[in-house]
């Protein structure tokens, strides 16, 4: 079974050289003619890792290509998924099974709902890369990706295909209780390194603002019955931000380098949420409207 792998990003990057290292058909979607050509003329992938640097030659193709397609890991951002899956959907075979790696919540819905009768898989991954170049990636944090089905809480037998390829993941019964904790630990720090251009560790200096939030984004977890992602958020966070002391967020990264955000994934779905709820979060209100009035001073989208 060939896995197709849409975006040659930070994450398709790391997932498509590993799949191919264990002897796994791979092909790689590319966004155009131009990026098409640009891969080409790179000669494939790099990825570097604990300072080595390999080149992966694999192959690559258009989103218009003729191959029908029955297993697809989606490797872009959160706001890119729904109009390349509506592109690509003709390819899509009756039994295609597909991998869903974006960050936050509404985008795996969005898609899923594009697709009626495949299975999609939602995934939540602490590993970490980033891009230096074009085609060109670095391997920066070891981590585990969680997979999971809303629908259906039994794994596929494929998942053996990533146990070769050594990629950490484990199957997650629950799914949106992983990612729902992740975006309220994402909304708890994110936007306020953006709004003090600073590193996580520096929201120590920032503590009750911290708890204020956690509070809030723990009423409304419970609101949408995400009882046990709710539990021990502020300690949680607390940890993070100690463990990611050094380090700038990946948001504070994005408008560093003038990049879209995925705001609309992440605060943008808590606020709406909790609209939803008919729940008052003033401070988590106030926060997505600092955030985006940060955003259109550097002349970024909003959502
Ligand atoms: P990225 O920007 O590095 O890569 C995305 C790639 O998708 C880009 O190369 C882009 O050109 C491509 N793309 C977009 N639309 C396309 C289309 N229609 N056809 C073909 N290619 C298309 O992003 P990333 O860092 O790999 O992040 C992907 C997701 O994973 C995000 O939601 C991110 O939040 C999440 N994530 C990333 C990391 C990380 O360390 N990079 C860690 C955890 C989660
Ligand atoms: O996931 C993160 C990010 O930067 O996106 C952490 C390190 C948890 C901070 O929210």
């Amino acid at each position: 079974m060939i896995w197709h792998i849409l975006g040659a990003g930070s994450l398709g990057t790391l997932w498509a050289t590993r799949l191919a290292r264990a002897g796994l058909p791979v092909r790689l979607i590319l966004r155009d003619p131009a990026r098409l050509a640009a891969y080409r003329t790179a000669g494939g992938l790099r990825l570097s890792e604990a300072g080595n640097t390999q080149c992966h030659a694999l192959e690559a193709e258009l989103p218009a290509g003729e191959m029908p397609i029955h297993r697809l890991l989606l490797a872009c951002k959160a706001y890119d998924a729904e109009p390349a899956i509506t592109e690509l959907a003709p390819r899509l075979a009756a039994d295609a099974e597909l991998i869903l790696l974006q960050n936050g919540l509404g985008s795996q819905q969005a898609v899923a709902d594009l697709l009626p009768g495949r299975r999609c898989l939602f995934a939540s991954s602490t590993e970490g890369a980033f891009r230096q170049g074009d085609f060109d990636v670095v391997f920066a944090g070891q981590g585990m990706t969680w997979l999971g089905d809303p629908k259906d809480p039994q794994p596929p037998a494929w998942l053996a295909d990533l146990q070769l390829a050594g990629i950490p993941h484990q199957w997650s019964p629950d799914i949106l209780m992983r990612l729902w904790r992740k975006l309220a630990l994402n909304c708890a720090i994110n936007p306020l390194t953006v709004l003090h251009d600073c590193r996580n560790g520096d929201l120590r200096n920032l503590a009750s603002e911290v708890a204020t939030l956690c509070d809030e984004l723990q009423l409304l977890l419970r609101a949408c019955g995400q009882n046990a992602a709710a539990e021990g958020l502020h300690e949680e966070v607390q940890r993070v931000i100690t463990a990611t002391a050094a380090n700038y967020s990946s948001m504070h990264q994005d408008v560093a380098r003038g990049r879209r955000t995925e705001i609309r994934y992440l605060l943008g779905y808590a606020c709406s949420a909790a609209r939803r709820q008919e729940l008052q979060l003033p401070h988590l209100q106030e926060l997505q409207q600092r955030l985006q009035s940060a955003l259109q001073a550097r002349g970024l989208p909003l959502d």
